[in-house]
């Protein structure tokens, strides 16, 4: 890929050969973990695709589109709202990254123990290697946990362009007032970036947009509670993570393409693992891309996820905008209210969360629970230990894992991993 697309990342100012590096551990990482698996379906060839193309065929689409005057939108959480800034005519894509990188010069900003998560989308800043980061015409932060908030008033001496949305930690009436108060003024700042004001047919047209890649989701999510699961978790996991980067009326026919094949597989009574693998639902934070080493550590002791309680996976992805609005205020009101349903651990109390959690399970056909916090977030953290219980009173078996992107603890990992599926089998 590279000689193709250098003068394009040298424009961006890409650290190069700091670049390489990284497309070349990324494509091993990649070689090891998804090409390595046997039986995957024939639809996945296009996401191999999408990610050999990641910084390269997808960058130059956005670098083109800007010059026709297509902003883009870069955003670290699921409450930034995908319609408005659709509506806006411009592109939306997650900058949340899954690998450590610069980390010495990214501890001289941010204390050792901050989430790898914001370490990792600040390393990628420093060491400049990120292409969505430095196309993004506007950055939106979001005041969700203590460490994303307090970081971004680091980030913003590192950006000229970050917005910072204020969200609610309450669902109160005073909360989703918070809310829609934000999401108005978020409006107004992409009518600014877009210079053109946003009608409710551009609304109507975000939204439809929107709600449809989150149909195809839920369509993937209900074909892989079957037994045999059609798909694996990893395959299903790298779907969810492009759903953050690709033109998303490509992705929604892509996913769907890929529904029709598994619903064969399902008619077939065909696996791509054995009817007695054990089957896992994932809870906890948001895994960005590469950060694939718990489901490839699962699913290579013989498990298959089924399901991730994610905001990259059904946390970000349920519910849908009412799409029968007429005015740009009963549109906005149906986009309020429905990211006001996310159950974000940042929230307290956050009941919402276990309920899921117990019905994806279900839904699912999951045997156990395994939950995925990574180390240093409280939110999640802290909400884990009550859930087990929960989940555990109920007679759901679960595991909790906390870990970072390193790779030191991988083999603790496996143990206990291996351990907790042994009790399932
Ligand atoms: S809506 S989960 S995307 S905030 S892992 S940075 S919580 S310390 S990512 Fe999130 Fe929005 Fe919530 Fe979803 Fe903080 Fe935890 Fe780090 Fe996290």
């Amino acid at each position: 890929m590279a000689s193709q697309y250098e003068e394009m990342w040298r424009g961006l100012g890409l650290d190069l050969a700091a670049h390489d590096q990284l497309l070349q551990v990324l494509g091993q990482g990649y070689q090891q973990i998804f090409l390595a698996q046997s039986n995957r379906p024939q639809g996945m060839d296009y996401f191999n695709f999408v990610m050999s193309e990641v910084h390269g065929l997808r960058i130059k689409e956005l670098v083109d589109g800007k010059k026709e005057g297509t902003k883009v939108v870069g955003s670290y959480c699921v409450f930034v709202p995908e319609e408005i800034v659709r509506a806006a005519g411009a592109t939306l894509v997650g900058l949340c990254s899954g690998a450590d990188f610069a980390v010495e010069e990214v501890e001289k900003l941010l204390p050792r123990n901050t989430c790898a998560l914001i370490k990792s989308s600040f390393g990628f800043k420093l060491g400049r290697v990120c292409p969505y980061l430095e196309s993004a015409d506007l950055i939106v932060g979001e005041n969700t946990c203590d460490g994303k908030k307090k970081s971004y008033e680091a980030l913003e001496k590192l950006v000229s362009n970050l917005y910072v949305m204020d969200l609610p930690q309450v669902k109160s009436s005073e909360g989703r007032a918070l809310l829609k108060a934000e999401y108005w003024r978020f409006k107004e700042a992409m009518e600014e970036l877009a210079g053109k004001a946003i009608s409710a047919a551009d609304l109507k047209r975000g939204i439809k947009i929107a709600n449809d890649k989150r149909r195809v989701i839920s369509r993937l999510s209900n074909l892989r509670s079957n037994n045999p699961a059609p798909i694996s978790g990893l395959d299903a996991l790298l779907i969810n993570q492009v759903y953050f980067y690709d033109d998303p009326v490509r992705f929604t026919e892509a996913v769907n393409k890929i529904c029709e094949e598994l619903g064969e597989r399902v008619r077939k009574n065909e696996g791509v693992v054995p009817k007695e693998a054990p089957r896992i639902l994932m809870s906890g934070c948001p895994m960005a891309v590469p950060n694939w080493k718990l489901p490839w550590i699962i699913e290579s002791a013989g498990a298959v996820i089924v399901g991730e309680e994610s905001c990259v996976g059904e946390r970000g992805t349920r519910n849908l905008v009412a799409e029968d609005g007429g005015t740009v205020e009963e549109l906005m009101e149906a986009i309020v209210d429905r990211y006001f349903n996310i159950d974000c651990a940042i929230f307290t109390p956050n009941p919402d969360r276990a309920k899921h959690v117990a019905e994806m399970f279900r839904g699912y056909k999951a045997q156990g629970v395994m939950h995925y916090s990574l180390q240093f977030c409280q939110p999640y953290q802290i909400e884990s230990i009550p859930l087990e219980k929960l989940l555990e009173d109920q007679g759901l078996p679960t595991l909790r894992l906390e870990t970072d992107y390193s790779q030191e603890d991988i083999e603790q990992i496996k143990t206990r991993v291996e351990a907790f599926l042994e009790i399932l089998r």
